[in-house]
């Protein structure tokens, strides 16, 4: 069947035969085939329904997801090749929609794969970006941010009939709602619901990433999350957050007058996951329509607060939303006499400054009105809830017991395992059969391979293949030439100084040197980054410019290079990522203890067979107990040192600056090598941020790192015991299947039927 479909397709659009058609041709008859499936699958329905609401949905392409999904992959794969063409690289002509930053947004993607999978009723709600995250290019060794368009004439972007208008102080727009289809892996379809402007004007972006913050009308959707270091780009950021809101709440309201439902009831149709703060206006935004409906304020007021539950996502306090009351007169004057009737209510009820919604200095509190006005809150991992409970909420935790929960984060193992790492997820179906795609903790059905010396070298196989399929595509892409016989070790994730890449980058240096004087290592070394840096981001700059300029130097060093290379992958993304996982022997998971939230990008790591190197952060503390001391390698200070020397303002940079070890690490920065190809602005200002400032610490864990990463690779030569410990993470994995979350959500938070 799908071969006839396909045929007919590519004859009927442009009279070739899938022999005849170019890789163009052919993605787009997939696309139609797609589809088309798609719909004689129908849609999920019950009782109560979910909608995850979201500034970022980092869906990545979704051909083969789709595929995969729709139990058609191997068909299709196996028609093409017979046809002389490969769908890997039919993949390539799809574009990305880069509509995230990071975790957040990839978590958020994956969590509709769960919930369309576990054929729970649920739609996602957020943007239409029509440029996503910025594109990063790399320019005499520095990032530059361009234009990352995603939109072609077709795409798997269906524009609906539902149209709405959202109205700001002083002027009002239209809105059209585009849907995606979100397949399940073999279940129904949801959809997400991704809203946009009529009056957009893409011509509005000149040079680079730039464009006027003032024209609302022209600007609305363009970009994902514009530059918000200046008061232009946050009052954008509220108007995106308002119009997504208020759509929101219309369409909800909407397909809920649609069933009939009795509006009191709302809750008991309805649930609202607001993802982080960015959505927190629907609380506001749906007490005022139910106003307008003739339901009085405490009734709205409850009936809300049944329906709305949050996730926090970070602890850092300069990512909380804070707006100024000016920001919110100026943009949505309508819902301020609501969110200072939900301050006051609190005000007259707890005396505690820091759960109030409105500060001293005239700031609204996001995060505090969600967790009055919801009724779940939840962090994303069991170390970082607790600290939420013990620490950063603890104020609203004496409050609310009962509202507190955690959810410890998933990824989905279709994209993850099933599509970027084929090879393994089909040698793991001849060894343990099929199950492990619906019931992840099947997996562990691979541990009586544990002293299986065949199994054992096929995964090392395996992950040769991959690290081929890596080295082809850099040096395709960046025309940069590494050794699959090295060891590979990566970080990849938003270059933030608390994960620490700077960390990273001194342990470079320090192997540097050491081959400089003649300590060789027994393999060769491979390290690999991808990082986008936020363009406002001053200290980011200066690390990644770091890293390049040490790629220069170590990758032309012939002495060196034999034994060491540096890789910095350009533009890093959800695509690469399917590239750069599977190929890894050494997950760098080494953010400051407490800052990580959870961390998702250790669990991909740890499902494909790499060893974690990691601090006691995270989600890293639950993979610990999963596979053992024995299976990862945890360094550093612990959580509760570390917040310890925050209390205490008693961790001095400079103190560990001055051991002569460091030292040498750190001032290499502004070597003369460094400054002969970077920039001493850059290279002087980083290096004086270690010693002055280092407000994440890395100088503090730098030799406890050290010391452990050389035990890495010296581990790794023992090649049969390192591969016990990959098997060991894949067979352990299981836990961190986002279905796994996604049912505990429902069992404790949504109750969808
Ligand atoms: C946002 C911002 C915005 C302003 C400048 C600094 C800054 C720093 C961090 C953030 C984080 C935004 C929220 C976020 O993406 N959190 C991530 O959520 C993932 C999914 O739960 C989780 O795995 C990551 O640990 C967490 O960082």
């Amino acid at each position: 069947m799908v071969q006839e479909n396909l045929s007919k397709i590519l004859y009927e659009r442009f009279a070739k035969t899938i022999k005849e058609a170019s890789n163009e041709e052919i993605y787009l008859a997939l696309l139609e085939l797609t589809k088309e499936s798609i719909k004689e699958k129908g849609n999920t329905k019950g009782k109560k329904k979910l909608y995850y609401i979201s500034a970022e949905f980092l869906i990545g392409k979704l051909l083969s997801n789709n595929l995969i999904n729709l139990g058609l992959y191997d068909k299709v794969k196996n028609i093409l090749l017979e046809n002389g063409k490969y769908l890997a690289e039919i993949e390539e002509i799809e574009l990305e929609p880069s509509l995230g930053n990071g975790g957040l947004g990839r978590l958020a993607a994956c969590f509709l794969d769960s919930i369309a999978t576990l054929g729970l009723s649920g739609d996602g709600i957020g943007l239409n970006y029509h440029f996503g995250l910025f594109k990063q290019v790399f320019e005499d060794n520095k990032q530059k941010a361009v234009k990352n368009p995603w939109i072609t004439s077709e795409s798997w972007l269906n524009k609906t009939d539902i149209k709405f208008e959202v109205l700001f102080g002083g002027f009002k727009v239209s809105s059209t709602l585009y849907d995606i289809d979100v397949t399940g892996y073999k279940e129904s379809c949801n959809k997400l619901h991704l809203f946009d402007i009529d009056t957009i004007d893409e011509s509005l972006v000149k040079e680079g990433i730039n464009f006027n913050k003032e024209e609302i009308k022209k600007n609305l959707t363009l970009f994902l999350y514009p530059d918000d270091s200046d008061k232009a780009g946050n009052l954008l950021r509220i108007y995106q957050q308002y119009f997504m809101v208020s759509n929101a709440a219309q369409l909800i309201l909407l397909e809920f007058e649609e069933n009939e439902y009795d509006i009191h009831k709302l809750y008991e149709h309805v649930v609202i996951q607001i993802n982080d703060t960015h959505p927190s206006m629907i609380i506001p935004e749906l007490i005022r329509l139910l106003g307008e409906k003739g339901i009085g304020m405490d009734e709205a007021i409850d009936i809300v607060t049944k329906t709305c539950a949050y996730t926090n996502h970070t602890i850092l306090a300069e990512a909380l939303e804070k707006w100024p009351m000016e920001y919110l007169d100026r943009v949505v004057p309508q819902l301020m006499p609501i969110i200072r009737e939900l301050d006051n209510r609190v005000k007259a009820k707890y005396f505690d400054e820091k759960v109030q919604i409105i500060d001293k200095d005239c700031r609204v509190h996001m995060a505090h009105m969600d967790i009055h006005y919801g009724f779940s809150v939840n962090g994303v991992a069991a170390l970082h809830t607790e600290i939420l409970k013990r620490e950063e909420l603890k104020s609203f935790y004496d409050i609310y017991p009962e509202k507190f929960n955690n959810k410890t984060n998933g990824i989905t193992f279709r994209r993850w395992l099933i599509h970027c790492n084929n090879e393994l997820s089909n040698y793991i179906s001849e060894l343990i059969g099929n199950e492990f795609k619906t019931d992840a903790t099947k997996l562990e059905d691979l541990l009586k391979y544990i002293d299986n010396d065949e199994v054992l070298r096929s995964l090392e196989e395996i992950k040769k293949h991959n690290k081929i399929a890596l080295k082809k595509y850099l040096k395709e892409t960046q025309d940069i030439e590494i050794d699959e016989n090295s060891i590979f070790d990566i970080q990849i994730k938003r270059l933030h100084e608390y994960k620490r890449q700077q960390m990273n980058v001194l342990y470079i240096i320090h192997k540097y040197l050491d081959i400089k004087k003649g300590n060789i290592p027994k393999s060769p070394i491979t390290m690999i980054f991808g990082a986008k840096a936020a363009p406002a981001y001053v200290i980011a700059q200066d690390i990644i410019h770091t890293i390049l300029c040490l790629q220069e130097i170590i990758n032309k060093d012939p002495e060196v290079n034999k034994y060491l290379k540096v890789v910095m992958v350009e533009n890093y993304n959800v695509t690469n990522a399917s590239k750069l996982i599977p190929a890894c022997d050494v997950s760098e998971q080494i953010s400051l203890a407490s800052k990580e939230a959870s961390g998702t990008g250790n669990m991909k790591f740890m499902l494909n067979g790499a060893v974690t190197l990691g601090t006691e952060d995270g989600a890293n503390v639950e993979i610990h107990e999963l596979v053992g001391d024995d299976n990862i390698y945890i360094f550093g200070e612990s959580s509760e040192e570390v917040i310890e020397h925050y209390k205490k303002f008693d961790y001095i940079s400079k103190k560990y600056y001055e051991k002569p070890e460091i030292k040498e690490l750190v001032d290499f920065i502004v070597s003369d090598e460094m400054l002969a190809i970077g920039d001493k602005e850059n290279l002087s200002r980083l290096q004086k941020e270690l010693i002055n400032k280092d407000w994440f610490m890395t100088l503090l864990d730098l030799e406890d790192y050290i010391k452990t990463k050389e035990k890495v690779f010296k581990d790794y030569e023992d090649r049969k015991s390192w591969n016990k410990k990959a098997l060991a993470n894949i067979s352990k994995a299981g836990f961190f299947s986002s279905d796994r979350t996604i049912e505990e959500y429902n069992k404790d938070i949504w109750k969808l039927n």
